[in-house]
């Protein structure tokens, strides 16, 4: 095995995954996409397979994987449905949070149904003023005694109104990234309620709601780490999701470029299969030469994560900021080479185009990925 190469039991993770998305998600994800459907039956499979605890820990009832191994898990899931392998991601680092910092009492009450994913958790950081200034968040959490009193809302939430559990970064204290704390917080609280399901451009196996806080009362029990502790929870759950976004991206880049592949072998333009067309070639040639470096990148700084490398937020921002870029830059020119085709929705190219777009806004646009990777260059 060279230096480079996955080890057999990162190719077993790999295959596995790649089975279950073949059988479970791929035959259907045009339909979930075309009609807005949910699929939490299938959710719930992946669980039986540990993925909605990937890397929560053993000791916690997860499968304590790494961070390489999960984005192998989420590229091979995006290769079928880049959205639903992202809502399962969002879990993910839900649950990880929960595990890494939370008191026993907290993962007792919450992480045994998050595994199984009987209970789904979302992650709520941006609000309606706040999106790339996260640390600006305004949403309130007063203590009452051995609760807080929560008022406030959430933007932009992936499972909202559908989930059940809300890993929510609350202000306790002063302004700025210090008077942040981060509360679990249920949907059947009381003065909990969601906003209508926005319409999207893609991502349509998912819902995304505002979720509001009424004076809703939390068990202080609910906190995850200690007061004033939340902006920099929520930035290392990020660490790990931006790296799980950026995998979903390879996967459907890889998925365009197989896709495209066999396209141009097909279609005959001038009487001759469009692959033999040098310009054709060139644009395979650079889609599988780029989606190649950005997956290098990726899985080094995967390793880096798991690793709690010094430098290991500037590797995941860059990381980020290059696959998701890159899976929409191969995704459009696979298009490009299905001509009209690609814009139809017999072929799933529009659907990945649709779907990876948004990869490079969420979890840190990648104007932000540039700035946490540019303040690191500059401070050193
Ligand atoms: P803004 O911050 O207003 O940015 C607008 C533009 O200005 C962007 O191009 C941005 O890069 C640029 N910009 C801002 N600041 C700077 C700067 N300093 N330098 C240069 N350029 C800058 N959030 C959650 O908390 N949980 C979720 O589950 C979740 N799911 C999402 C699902 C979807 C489908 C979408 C679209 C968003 C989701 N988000 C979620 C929110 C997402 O993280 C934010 O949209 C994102 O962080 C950007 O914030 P914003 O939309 O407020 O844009
Ligand atoms: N790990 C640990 N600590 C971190 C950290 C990290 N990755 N990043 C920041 N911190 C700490 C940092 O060290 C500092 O603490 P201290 O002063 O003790 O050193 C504190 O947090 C504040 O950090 P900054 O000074 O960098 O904070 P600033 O306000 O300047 O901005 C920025 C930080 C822009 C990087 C952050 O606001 C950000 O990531 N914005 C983008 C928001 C985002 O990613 N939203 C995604 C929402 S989730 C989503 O979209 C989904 C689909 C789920």
């Amino acid at each position: 095995m060279s230096q480079f190469d996955l080890t057999d039991d990162q190719r077993q993770i790999q295959e596995m995954a790649r089975a279950f998305t073949a059988a479970e998600i791929t035959p259907n994800a045009a339909e979930w996409d075309e009609k807005h459907i949910f699929p939490r039956d299938t959710i719930k499979r992946a669980a039986e397979l540990g993925f909605g605890a990937i890397y929560v820990s053993e000791e916690s009832g997860g499968i304590g994987l790494g961070r390489l191994e999960s984005a192998l898990i989420f590229e091979a899931m995006s290769y079928g449905c880049p959205s639903t392998s992202a809502f399962i991601s969002i879990h993910n680092m839900a649950a990880w949070m929960i595990d890494r910092f939370g008191s026993q009492a907290v993962k007792d009450k919450y992480l045994p149904d998050m595994i199984a994913m009987e209970r789904l958790g979302s992650y709520c950081l941006t609000e309606p003023s706040s999106g790339s200034d996260a640390a600006a968040l305004k949403t309130r959490a007063v203590r009452d005694g051995d609760h807080y009193v929560v008022s406030g809302s959430k933007a932009f939430i992936s499972g909202g109104g559908e989930n059940e559990i809300y890993v929510t970064m609350v202000r306790t204290g002063e302004e700025g990234p210090k008077g942040i704390s981060c509360l679990v917080i249920e949907k059947d609280m009381d003065g909990v309620s969601f906003g209508a399901n926005e319409r999207k451009l893609g991502w349509h196996s998912q819902p995304t709601r505002q979720v509001n806080f009424d004076q809703v009362r939390v068990p202080v029990e609910n906190r995850v780490g200690g007061e004033g502790e939340g902006f920099r929870i929520a930035m290392m759950g990020l660490d790990g999701g931006r790296l799980n976004i950026g995998a979903c991206s390879l996967g459907g880049g890889q998925r365009c470029l197989d896709e495209a592949v066999a396209y141009t072998k097909e279609r005959k333009q001038f009487s001759t299969a469009i692959a033999d067309f040098q310009n054709t070639q060139f644009m395979l040639a650079d889609m599988a030469t780029e989606l190649e470096a950005a997956r290098a990148l990726l899985y080094l700084a995967a390793a880096k994560v798991t690793d709690n490398a010094p430098d290991k937020t500037r590797f995941a921002a860059m990381a980020k900021r290059l696959a998701t870029d890159t899976g929409s830059a191969i995704a459009d020119r696979a298009l490009q080479l299905h001509g009209g085709y690609g814009y139809l929705m017999d072929y799933p190219i529009e659907r990945f185009w649709r779907d990876l777009r948004v990869h490079s806004i969420l979890e840190g646009t990648n104007q932000v990925m540039r700035m946490i990777t540019a303040r690191e260059m500059l401070r050193q």
